[in-house]
């Protein structure tokens, strides 16, 4: 184990480097035509100088470099995700430019969106992998941008929750998307194969079980509630936006389960849905989010629909009352 196999490179996962927002586009440099992305990926070589070398940029060939090579990869299957589940031009809509950076300092234990650009460590080997291999890790912080750009869920306490629990849902939907899984099939893990061998643990989240993705002696308990009754109260991690958002991420996925079939054409359309619905406040709480869930739900189904029901049904399930 190293000396880096502590507490406080877990929290390095739990902490916001910077509360993502959305920048404007920096130089944007050829704006994509709709339905392309224009990703470029670069190398901080092992610095934490933004955005560093660039390796990648739109249609160039491999560039021998795994963590590049995966990111350029995983950008671009997020990409297509918005755009063919919801005709969704990049981050803004507008084809805000995918730039992402791989060897991002020495042994970095994250990923992180700071407003402008996707970030990613190499992870120290012994506990994590580096943070490239998980298309949902990629996906989650691009979806980030997606949030800063509809809703700005201010990044603390419930609405910081919310916040994480969307890139989460958003996240895994492209998983699922990409591999074609129904809801049946899916792994609902964030971060599979994130956490190396010598770790007892699955991935960083569960989102069908909060709390069960990882216990070991060096990364502790995963501290994830499922319900409210187990609602985390706490200062550290902006008010535990990456703990309590077990609780919104298991109501997505009973929805789901409920719903039956692929996840992102019937729950995640609802979830998509209220994320963009403009009575969504920055600061809502989970309740907020909850209703609203259940009107767009209605907007979409109908008023007495099983959507309408399941979404009902799973809200209450974790504790939320709507
Ligand atoms: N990986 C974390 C996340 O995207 C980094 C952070 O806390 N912003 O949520
Ligand atoms: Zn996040």
């Amino acid at each position: 184990a190293s000396a880096r196999g502590t507490l406080s490179h877990v929290q390095a996962l739990r902490q916001n480097p910077g509360a993502p927002q959305l920048a404007k586009p920096q130089t944007a440099s050829e704006s994509a035509a709709p339905g392309q992305p224009n990703r470029s990926i670069h190398d901080a070589e092992q610095q934490m100088q933004l955005p560093g070398v660039l390796r990648r940029r739109e249609g160039q060939d491999d560039s021998g470099d795994a963590a590049v090579d995966e990111a350029y990869t995983a950008l671009g299957a997020t990409y297509a995700f918005f755009w063919d589940v919801f005709g969704r031009h990049s981050m803004d809509g507008q084809g805000f430019p995918l730039i992402g950076t791989v060897h991002y300092g020495k042994a970095y234990e994250n990923a992180f969106w700071n407003g402008e650009q996707m970030v990613f460590g190499d992870g120290d080997g012994e506990i994590f992998n580096r943070f490239t291999v998980a298309l949902e890790v990629v996906a989650h912080e691009l979806a980030h941008g997606v949030i800063e750009s509809e809703a700005a869920l201010v990044y603390v306490n419930q609405s910081g929750a919310l916040n994480e629990s969307v890139s989460d849902v958003f996240g895994i939907l492209t998983k699922q998307y990409a591999l074609k899984q129904t809801v049946q099939q899916a792994d609902w893990l964030i971060g599979a194969g994130l956490l190396t061998d010598a770790v007892n643990g699955r991935a960083l989240r569960s989102m069908s079980a909060p709390g069960s993705a990882y216990d070991d002696p060096l990364l502790g308990k995963d501290p994830q509630p499922g319900h409210m009754r187990e609602f985390v109260e706490t200062r550290d991690d902006n008010g535990g936006v990456h703990i309590n958002s077990g609780i919104p991420n298991r109501a997505f996925y009973l929805a789901a389960m409920a719903m039956g079939g692929y996840a992102w054409e019937k729950a995640g359309q609802i979830w998509y849905d209220t994320l963009c619905d403009a009575r969504l406040a920055n600061d809502a709480q989970f309740l907020d989010f909850a209703q609203l869930c259940v009107d767009n739900a209605a907007q979409r189904f109908g008023k007495a629909s099983a959507e309408v029901l399941a979404v009902a049904r799973a809200w209450k399930e974790v504790g939320v009352g709507v």
